[in-house]
C-alpha cells in the first residue's frame, strides 16, 4: 500500500519533467532552475474584460469573481444609478496577477464598436464577459461581431437570474418549475442571439449574488477548456472556491506542483531536522501549505467572510474540519506531518526516486527527504481539501 501510495505521488511525468530540466546540473543550477519555473508560473497574467449595458450587474460580477462582496474592501462600485464610466482593473486579492475589468458600459445611443474596443485597448483581454440582464440588443450583436474580428474570446452572460427565478415564482405559484423556467430564459436569450445573427450561441445563466449557482459551472469549465494551457492553471486557483467542481480542480492545479516543491525543499536543505532522518526546507513547505489554505479560502480572513455571509460563526466552521494543521500552520505542527510521513516511506520507492534523479543523492538524504514531503504535502492538500468542501457544503446549506 505504501509503496503505491508513494508511486503515485511522483508521477511519471513529474519525474520526467524533473529530470530533463535538471539531470545535467549541479546542485546550485538545479535549484535555481525548479525556483525559476515555479516564479515563472506566478507571473502568469489572466486579464478577463466584463462588458454590458449599464446597470446589467458588471460591476457586481467582477466582485463576485473575485470572492468579494460589494461592501468589501477594493470592490468595485455598484449601485442603481449608472456607475462604470471608464476602464478600471480589479486585482484578484490573492493572485495580484488575476485582474478583472469593469468596462464602461455599451449601448448609449452613439455606441460604435470598434471605436470601444479600441477605447478598452482589446488586445489586454484574454477574453471578455459579455453581461445582459435582459434580452440581447443590437449593441451585442456590434460588439461580439467586432471582438469576432480582432480575433478575441467572449462569453455571454445572462445576469440576475435569481431575481427572475423569484418574480416567475410569485407569478406561477404552485406551477413553477425552476428547470422549466432557467430552460426558458436561456432558449430566449440564445434565438434573441441567433436573431441578430449569431450562429450556434451559448448563454450562461448567472446571478451575481449568488454565483456557485445556474450556469457558473459550466461557464468555468468553457473558459478552463479554452485557454492556452499555462493559463488554466491560475484561473483555477484564483476562482472561489463555491462549487465542488471548483473545489476539485483546485485541488488537482496545486497537486501539480508537489514534486518541484519537494524537490526544491530536499534540495536547498543541507542539514538534517532533529528527530527526523530527512533534511526538508520547513520554510517552503510552511508557505506551500499556507497557499493550499488561501486558495481553498480556509483562511481566517476568507472565513469570516463567509461567515458574514452564511450567518455561521467561525468556531462553527472550524469544527467541521479535520485537517491536523486547523489550530495553526507551524513549525510544530509541520513537523509532526512530516514524521508520520517519513515512517510511513518504502525505502524502494526512495531508491527508485534517486536512481531516477541522481542529484538527490549530493543532498543530505535527498531521496527520502523528496518522498517524504510529497508525500507529506500530498496528505495535506488531501485533507485541506476536504475540510473546504465540508466548510462549502456547509455554508450553502447542504447537510454534510
Ligand atoms: N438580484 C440581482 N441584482 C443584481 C445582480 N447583479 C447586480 N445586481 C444589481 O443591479 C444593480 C446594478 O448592478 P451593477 O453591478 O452596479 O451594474 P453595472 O453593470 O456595473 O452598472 P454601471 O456601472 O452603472 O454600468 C445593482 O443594484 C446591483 O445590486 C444579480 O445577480 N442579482
Ligand atoms: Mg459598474
Amino acid at each position: 500500500m505504501a509503496m503505491f501510495e508513494d508511486y503515485y505521488i511522483i508521477t511519471q511525468k513529474d519525474l520526467e519533467d524533473i529530470k530533463d530540466s535538471i539531470s545535467t546540473q549541479d546542485l546550485p543550477s538545479a535549484i535555481n532552475t525548479i525556483k525559476e519555473y515555479l516564479k515563472q508560473q506566478d507571473l502568469v497574467e489572466l486579464n478577463i474584460g466584463v462588458t454590458g449595458e449599464s446597470g446589467s450587474g458588471k460591476s457586481t460580477f467582477v466582485n463576485a469573481f473575485r470572492g468579494l462582496g460589494d461592501e468589501d474592501e477594493g470592490s468595485a462600485e455598484t449601485g442603481t444609478i449608472e456607475t462604470t464610466m471608464e476602464s478600471k482593473d480589479y486585482l484578484h486579492p490573492k493572485y495580484k496577477n488575476v485582474k478583472v475589468w469593469d468596462l464602461p458600459g455599451i449601448g448609449t445611443p452613439n455606441f460604435k464598436a470598434d471605436e470601444y474596443l479600441e477605447l478598452v485597448q482589446f488586445e489586454r483581454y484574454d477574453f471578455f464577459i459579455i453581461i445582459a440582464s435582459e434580452r440581447f440588443r443590437e449593441c451585442h450583436t456590434q460588439l461580439v461581431k467586432e471582438i469576432m474580428r480582432m480575433g478575441k474570446r467572449f462569453y455571454f452572460v445572462r445576469s440576475k437570474i435569481d431575481f427572475c427565478i423569484i418574480a416567475e415564482e410569485r407569478k406561477r405559484k404552485k406551477n413553477f418549475d425552476q428547470k422549466k423556467t432557467l430552460d426558458t430564459i436561456r432558449e430566449d436569450c440564445e434565438n434573441g442571439l441567433r436573431n441578430i445573427g449569431i450562429e450556434d450561441p451559448v448563454v450562461f445563466l448567472i446571478s451575481g449574488w449568488e454565483l456557485g449557482k445556474y450556469d457558473f459551472n459550466q461557464l468555468q469549465e468553457r473558459m478552463e477548456k479554452e485557454l492556452p494551457q499555462h493559463k488554466r492553471r491560475v484561473l483555477m486557483l484564483a476562482l472561489p472556491n463555491i462549487t465542488l467542481e471548483i473545489n476539485e480542480k483546485k485541488k488537482k492545479a496545486l497537486e501539480e506542483n508537489i514534486g518541484k516543491v519537494a524537490l526544491l525543499s530536499a534540495c536547498v536543505a543541507t542539514v538534517p531536522i532533529p528527530g527526523l532522518s530527512v533534511g526538508v526546507d520547513l520554510a517552503i513547505v510552511k508557505t506551500e501549505i499556507e497557499t493550499y489554505y488561501s486558495t481553498f479560502g480556509l483562511d481566517d480572513p476568507s472565513l469570516q467572510k463567509l461567515c458574514e455571509k452564511s450567518g455561521k460563526t467561525i468556531e462553527e466552521l472550524k469544527s467541521l474540519m479535520k485537517s491536523p494543521l486547523r489550530f495553526g500552520i507551524n513549525l510544530a505542527s509541520i513537523l509532526s506531518l512530516l514524521g508520520a510521513a517519513s515512517l510511513a516511506v518504502a525505502e524502494n520507492a526512495v531508491e527508485y526516486v534517486a536512481s531516477l534523479i541522481p542529484i538527490l543523492g549530493t543532498v543530505v538524504a535527498g531521496g527520502m527527504s523528496y518522498v517524504t514531503v510529497s508525500r507529506m504535502l500530498k496528505r495535506a492538500l488531501d485533507d485541506i481539501a476536504e475540510d473546504a468542501r465540508t466548510v462549502l457544503m456547509a455554508s450553502v446549506g447542504t447537510a454534510v
